[in-house]
């Protein structure tokens, strides 16, 4: 998503590129090579990398907003310290992320700035409010569990260096979901509204859940060139109908109902089938009218701002630290 300076639709000098080169580039991507940085490659095809994991580092650091909101009240000393190494990590696979998109020739304050002037986006799902504790569960084991079912595929894409990024990150979010759904299984066993909270919880975060994959893929704009280009492995409809397999039974163990009254197993394709998704709320989220868009953008740009001091000093730091090395040597 989102940089539209980066966006693989726009006119990009491909013409201009050597036919025999881009036939040699696609048959190293049918053989599954890698794609390594000193490799030569089509512009869109950087474009459209920059593009996703550029979105997916703002994902993650943007999504640490919303469970920061829980770290003062999380309920018992584990819970915190638990919630604590979750955000931690995020702000990891930020930064590691932000590192493989600099391979590609763009640099880190670059991205920043897309992020901070809203030419770059980040995912939907994390303008929705936590409402309550619960959500810290539901957040675990849907979205975290929806960006697993996304990202495991993504271990196998033709860039190198994300592809190795993602096997690290998926390990860590296989924890998230887990923490997520113990803190599910806990407030099921709970008193009555505990069971509640949480049912509220997954009303709440199921659609958006759902959302997180992307729209119908008739219109996904870029999914074909990057099936093609083995960046995207899935359909995000595919991804979407693995997830929802793999949650209802979930749910059902936690003894929770889906908010969704057209859910129904088909036994012919032993899929479950679900309702129709409300794509104007997502056309709205993305266009910056979600119920916490503006909140999150402000305080992303606040702790740039309140960051700047430690910025300059470790500049500065650097600096000085270089020109002893030079006297020195
Ligand atoms: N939200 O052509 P399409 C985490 C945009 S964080 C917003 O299908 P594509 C975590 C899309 O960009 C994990 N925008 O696009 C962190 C495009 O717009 P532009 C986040 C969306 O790229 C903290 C347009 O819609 N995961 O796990 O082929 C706490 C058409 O879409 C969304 C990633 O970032 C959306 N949900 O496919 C807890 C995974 N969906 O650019 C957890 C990496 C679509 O033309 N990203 N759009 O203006 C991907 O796999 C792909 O980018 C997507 C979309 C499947 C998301």
């Amino acid at each position: 998503m989102y940089a539209q300076a980066l966006n693989a639709r726009d006119p990009a000098p491909v013409q201009a590129e050597d036919l025999e080169r881009l036939a040699a580039f696609q048959a190293r991507i049918d053989a599954e090579e890698k794609i390594e940085p000193n490799v030569w490659m089509p512009e869109q095809y950087r474009r459209t990398l920059i593009r996703q994991i550029s979105q997916h580092a703002h994902s993650e650091i943007i999504g640490m907003q919303p469970e920061g909101n829980w770290v003062t009240r999380a309920p018992t000393l584990k819970r915190k310290a638990q919630l604590l190494a979750k955000i931690q990590d995020e702000a990891g696979h930020g930064l590691y992320l932000y590192s493989a998109a600099e391979t590609l020739g763009v640099s880190r304050e670059e991205l920043y700035d897309q992020l901070l002037s809203g030419q770059a986006k980040y995912s939907s799902i994390f303008n929705y409010p936590t409402l309550t504790y619960a959500d810290m569960g539901a957040i675990g084991w849907l979205v975290d569990g929806a960006a697993i079912m996304n990202q495991i595929p993504l271990c196998r894409c033709s860039y190198g260096p994300y592809a190795r990024a993602m096997i690290l990150i998926c390990k860590e979010e296989s924890f998230h979901q887990r923490q997520g759904y113990d803190i599910m299984i806990a407030m099921c066993h709970g008193t009555p509204a505990q069971r509640a909270m949480a049912q509220d919880a997954l009303n709440r975060f199921w659609w958006p859940s759902l959302m997180m994959f992307g729209p119908h893929d008739t219109n996904s704009v870029h999914s074909e060139l990057s099936m093609k280009w083995k960046i995207k492995r899935f359909t995000n409809d595919g991804l979407r109908q693995k997830f929802i397999d793999a949650t209802v039974p979930q749910a059902q163990y936690l003894g929770l109902s889906i908010p969704d009254p057209n859910l129904r197993f088909n036994d012919g394709t032993s899929h479950w089938e679900h309702g129709p998704i409300d794509w104007d709320e997502f056309a709205r989220v993305l266009a910056g009218d979600g119920p916490c868009n503006r909140q999150r953008m402000k305080h992303r740009r606040q702790a740039e701002a309140d960051g700047a001091w430690v910025r300059e000093a470790a500049a500065a730091y650097a600096t000085k630290q270089r020109a002893a090395a030079e006297r020195a040597a």
